[in-house]
């Protein structure tokens, strides 16, 4: 397979020439007017005519257009194919180098040393990207979902990436889905995609933007609204006037952070603005192609959504949410974000301001950055704290350096990083005496847990628009609201800075800068790959058993955890992050930031081994060598935020069995089962207050029957035992996984069986 730096326009095509005729037979099945989302996944069907339908219910088999990975989750999906046994990925698949830069000094130095230290990681991707017939993206070409929305999405399309806010492409309409790594293989093995079958949330904007209200705080609004759990197991949908007014990269911004909402994906419907950027990145076949099945590519009148919520853009004012979950929605200002802050001892006084990450790192969210930048340097005022700028891509570095802006916003003191995640994954070195204390940031990115940014639980973070990080990074003060304080200049004047003014396409076209994309050879069979047995940063994966038949009795509870539990609690990133090729290293993380329910310790428990305590890397450890099967106990929500299969590889590989949770984020959910594991709710949520520590939890009448609950029960200390009933959301395929002991072993003896 030939895979390239974009999406070839006969694979758009092939995509539209079934359009109408799908569309047309889903209204049809349905007998109703469809969303936008029914019909692009009604068109990715494997079995259109029969395949059930049914939203929050049925399961479904689709056929992806495309594969995306980032680096941190690619090695882990990689080193799975590698063991299907097949020479070449079957569908379109890159990998793109974002993850694992350090930002420290600045763009060069970090982009070099990075290269250094990642070497291995690097040049393992590079080979296996060549092997396979993957496009590889190297480091520095930019954050795995800008490059895809300037390449690769098209609207109508659908792919499916291993990271969780692939949801971007929705921004160019596509049904842009984040997932494990072991869904990316069954599609690069030629298996379908399997999900459940969504539901529909409409968000209805109506009128437009304006002064310093921008995309961003369209979904930092829907987060307060739905919380970070009102998405979960529904594509949200966007439409209305509003929507239209929406540049493609505000629509991006907007999609991309459906997943702090647990979205399955977001999307917007095909309109001039995507027409405008898809020519504005030299796609205007696509643009001209999608053209001609416009009303396909958007909803049809009358569509039916499972909820519908308004917005009114003219009355939506900016916002700024956090510290530590993303729906934490304040206002900005004394009355809102400084209020809360007063409140719970937040600092008022910000130790960083970062604009970036895949969320805000386009042309115009830069353009109107500096725009406020020329201001407070026409007044001879600088930004008050650090501010770092991490550009989306190389294509934007290359435009907003050939434009002036970066100079505008190096002018007032700002520091341009690498084109990568930087700080958003914790790949940020600081200076041990500031974060050593409570101290707050304000940052453009998507997610604001414990640790993320910096690795210190001292720092708050807070996610708002790059217009209002500006505004803050130039006052020094969170609860600054540039619409009506002032900044005290040099001279002693009060300055009021105007609204942000930006350009949604750059007048001069693209800059493509440094070429930074290799094309995999037409033969790849004699490339090797190199993995050594001794390297601490890779390792081959060796296939996990498949279950022995037996019920799970007296499971001990290596950990319960007390709120949120996130995939950073569970498998934390920043240094982390060299590990992720070695499942044996990384399993060293696993749960070191998870709140124990049993006294409050932060990443450590009881050994009911020897009774010591410890930190639960260490005794799943000793569980896992010494042949004991466990479990562990979430919240709700648990497992929210990321895409990365490591979350539940590590489990898995160090002998957890079964996951109860209140609830579970989707991704993650999917990922446990993927791996073997099974996640279960308790039927009833009081259960989760009934165990303790000593407790010992059996699971009967395995395996998981589908729509049906399953009896287990809590052996006390005392010998007594408490039944309780616990529901799953295995479907009979997914059952066939946990037998086998992971997905990837079904897939394996498939591709073998084909040969
Ligand atoms: C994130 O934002 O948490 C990440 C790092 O991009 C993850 C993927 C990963 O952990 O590698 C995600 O969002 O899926
Ligand atoms: Fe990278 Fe942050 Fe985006 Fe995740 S959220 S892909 S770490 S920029």
């Amino acid at each position: 397979m030939t895979v390239s730096a974009g999406t070839p326009i006969s694979l758009v095509n092939a995509v539209y020439a079934t359009l109408p005729a799908n569309v047309a037979l889903g209204r049809e099945r349905l007998g109703r007017p469809l969303t936008l989302a029914e019909k692009i996944l009604i068109n990715h069907l494997v079995d259109p005519q029969t395949q059930e339908m049914e939203r929050g219910r049925s399961y479904a088999d689709f056929n992806p257009d495309r594969v995306a990975m980032q680096d941190a989750t690619a090695q882990m999906a990689l080193l799975q194919f590698m063991t299907a046994g097949l020479p070449q990925t079957l569908v379109p698949s890159t990998v793109h180098c974002d993850h694992l830069i350090l930002a420290k000094t600045g763009a060069k130095l970090d982009l070099r040393d990075a290269n250094d230290a990642n070497r291995e990681v690097y040049d393992f991707l590079r080979s296996v990207s060549a092997k396979y017939g993957v496009g590889f993206w190297g480091p520095g070409s930019g954050i795995i979902h800008q490059v895809v929305l300037e390449h690769y999405a098209f609207p109508g399309g659908m792919m499916i990436g291993t990271d969780s806010h692939t949801p971007n492409a929705g921004g160019l309409g596509m049904v842009a889905i984040g997932v494990g790594g072991a869904d990316a293989v069954d599609v690069m093995t030629g298996f379908p995609f399997n999900v459940r079958w969504p539901k529909v949330i409409g968000i209805k904007l109506t009128g437009t933007l304006s002064g310093w209200s921008s995309p961003k705080d369209v979904i930092l609004e829907v987060a307060r609204l739905l919380t970070v759990e009102g998405g979960t197991g529904a594509i949200v949908e966007y439409f209305g006037d509003g929507a239209d007014s929406i540049s493609a990269t505000g629509k991006a911004t907007i999609c991309n952070m459906g997943a702090e909402i647990g979205a399955t994906c977001s999307v917007f419907g095909y309109d001039a603005n995507m027409s405008a950027y898809l020519s504005a990145t030299g796609r205007a076949d696509i643009a001209a192609a999608a053209d001609k099945v416009a009303a396909d590519l958007r909803p049809d009148a009358g569509a039916q959504y499972d909820q519908v919520v308004e917005i009114n853009l003219d009355a939506l004012t900016p916002l700024i949410n956090g510290p530590h979950s993303p729906d934490r929605a304040h206002k900005i200002g004394a009355n809102g974000v400084g209020k809360a802050a007063r409140e719970n001892n937040w600092p008022l006084d910000v130790s960083a301001t970062l604009i970036g990450s895949c969320t805000n790192s386009s042309y115009e969210d830069i353009t109107r950055a500096a725009s406020i930048a020329r201001q407070a340097a026409a007044k001879g005022l600088k930004a008050k704290v650090e501010l770092l700028i991490s550009p989306g891509s190389e294509q934007i570095r290359a435009t907003i350096e050939r434009d002036g802006l970066l100079a505008d916003l190096e002018a007032i003191g700002a520091t341009v990083l690498a084109n990568a995640c930087g700080p958003c994954i914790g790949q940020w070195e600081r200076a041990a005496d500031i974060n050593a204390k409570p101290n707050s940031i304000v940052n453009s990115f998507n997610r604001n847990f414990p640790k993320r940014n910096d690795g210190s639980a001292n720092t708050l973070s807070f996610v708002t628009s790059p217009d209002t990080v500006m505004a803050i990074a130039l006052s020094g003060r969170l609860d600054f609201d540039p619409r009506v304080d002032t900044l005290t200049a040099p001279d002693g004047s009060e300055v009021k800075l105007d609204a942000p003014r930006g350009d949604i396409l750059p007048a001069n076209g693209y800059n493509e800068g440094e070429d930074t994309f290799t094309a995999p050879p037409a033969e790849g069979s004699d490339v090797s790959v190199v993995v050594s047995p001794t390297s601490d940063r890779l390792q081959l994966l060796s296939p996990f058993g498949a279950w022995n038949g037996n019920d799970y009795i007296g499971l001990p509870v290596l950990m319960k955890a007390q709120g949120k539990c996130t995939t950073d609690h569970i498998s934390a990133a920043g240094k982390w992050l060299k590990y992720r090729g070695h499942l044996e290293n990384i399993s060293g993380n696993l749960f070191i930031g998870a709140v124990n329910a049993f006294g409050g310790a932060v990443g450590e428990g009881l050994d009911t081994i020897d009774g010591s305590h410890r930190s639960y890397p260490d005794i799943a450890k000793h569980y896992g060598e010494s042949g004991v099967q466990w479990c562990a106990i979430g919240d709700q929500n648990y497992g929210e935020g990321s895409s990365r299969e490591h979350a539940a590889m590590e489990p898995r590989f160090r002998g957890g069995v079964v996951i109860f949770a209140r609830s579970f984020a989707r991704i993650h959910e999917t990922n446990l089962k993927k791996q073997g594991l099974v996640p279960l709710t308790f039927a009833d949520p009081k259960t989760y207050d009934l165990i303790e520590e000593t407790d010992r939890i059996n699971v009967h009448n395995l395996p998981p029957v589908p729509d049906q609950p399953v009896m287990c029960s809590i052996t006390k200390a005392d010998g007594t035992t408490v039944e309780f009933e616990a529901k799953h959301t295995f479907s009979p395929e997914q059952v066939a996984w946990f037998k086998a002991g992971s997905a990837l072993n079904i897939v394996r003896a498939k591709v073998a069986a084909q040969k």
